[in-house]
């Protein structure tokens, strides 16, 4: 019998890295990827198939669907918030077209081979918009169903995404139903800010908190792009990538929902300059606002509530605040440069 076949778009991406240590490490799939760039040595090595190609290519997806039994992809290529702005045509490609045809690709896989393709989807908390900051204050944490009117066109392309993502996944309830074969068994996680200390993040909003890290261990100025009482929510990378593991494998029946929320801790970022400068002592961070980015954090929630995830597939994050900084970034980070 063939190897079941794991398929990871965007694999060399933040999450990538964690993601494919964390599949080769199970070793009970084949590992495909598919970037428009070459993975790095450290990962590539862990890979049985590497692709470099982009997912809008229909003709590429053919030929691996020709080639292989996927039965479980990670959809994680995407255009992150700030530079989807300034090239919303191209993100609205990538992130929804690019969507849009790897969903159709797991149906044809399912229907294929008769059985359904868990299709996991990593969303965002750019999903929502609230709409003001003493809103954002009075709002507490906020549940999956509320303030869904994002204000960016990669907020726009995620809350679209797990809405035709679910509209997918009801094929598959209905047609499991009628007892025919499975299609696309869609998952999704609304994550907050994640933090590698691995991998430097491009072109989100929420990097400041990794760049004031990554700077202070090279020994460089930063200044922060936001305001000092900015808070929204973030999560370790390590934390993250289990996340994705554990949704993928959790047992279909006890899912409620299709999209969860999943969070870590919820500093502010003056909490994460003093933890910074304290473990950095030389560290030099200014506050230098950058008002188009300030609106696009300030409306986004200061905490989700992932109560949903916990009770429906065991979401629990390892790192709190003070652990992911102390056992994790601040460790990880110093050897990367010494
Ligand atoms: C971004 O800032 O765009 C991402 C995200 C919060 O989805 N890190």
């Amino acid at each position: 019998m063939r190897k079941p076949v794991v398929l990871i778009t965007g694999a060399g991406g933040e999450i990538g890295h964690g993601l494919i240590d964390g599949l080769a490490q199970r070793g009970d799939r084949a590992i495909v990827t598919i970037d428009i760039s070459r993975l790095d040595d450290t990962i590539a090595k862990k890979v049985d198939r590497e692709v470099t190609g982009s997912i809008l290519d229909r003709a590429l997806l053919e030929r691996l669907m020709a080639e292989y039994e996927i039965d479980l992809i990670f959809h994680l290529a995407a255009l992150l918030s700030t530079r989807s702005e300034f090239t919303p045509v191209a993100a609205h490609q990538v992130n929804v077209e690019g969507t849009l045809s790897l969903l159709e690709f797991a149906q044809h896989e399912g229907e294929s081979h008769g059985r359904p393709v868990v299709f996991i989807y990593p969303s965002s908390i750019a999903a929502y918009g609230l709409p003001s900051l003493d809103e954002k204050q009075n709002a507490g944490k906020v549940s999956e169903d509320q303030y869904l009117h994002p204000t960016t066109m990669y907020g726009c392309n995620k809350l679209y995404c797990e809405l035709i993502g679910t509209y997918y996944a009801r094929n598959y309830k209905q047609l499991a139903a009628e007892s025919h074969s499975g299609r696309v068994d869609f998952r999704c996680a609304r994550f907050p800010g994640l933090i590698s200390a691995l991998t430097l993040p491009a072109g989100g909003t929420s990097d400041y908190a990794p760049e004031m890290i990554h700077a202070a261990a090279r020994g460089e100025n930063y200044g922060c792009f936001v305001r000092s009482d900015t808070q929204i929510p973030f999560m370790a990378m390590p934390d993250g990538v289990d996340a994705l593991l554990a949704l993928a494998s959790a047992p279909r029946d006890g899912l409620q929902r299709t999209a969860y929320n999943v969070g870590a801790f919820s500093p502010t970022a003056e909490d994460i300059r003093n933890v910074v400068v304290k473990a950095f002592p030389g560290a030099e961070i200014a506050w230098a606002t950058d008002d188009k980015r300030q609106r696009i954090v300030d409306s986004w929630p200061a905490d989700v509530d992932d109560n949903a995830a916990r009770r429906d597939w065991g979401f629990s994050p390892r790192y709190d605040f003070h652990r992911a900084f102390s056992e994790y970034l601040i460790p990880t980070i110093r050897k990367r440069y010494a």
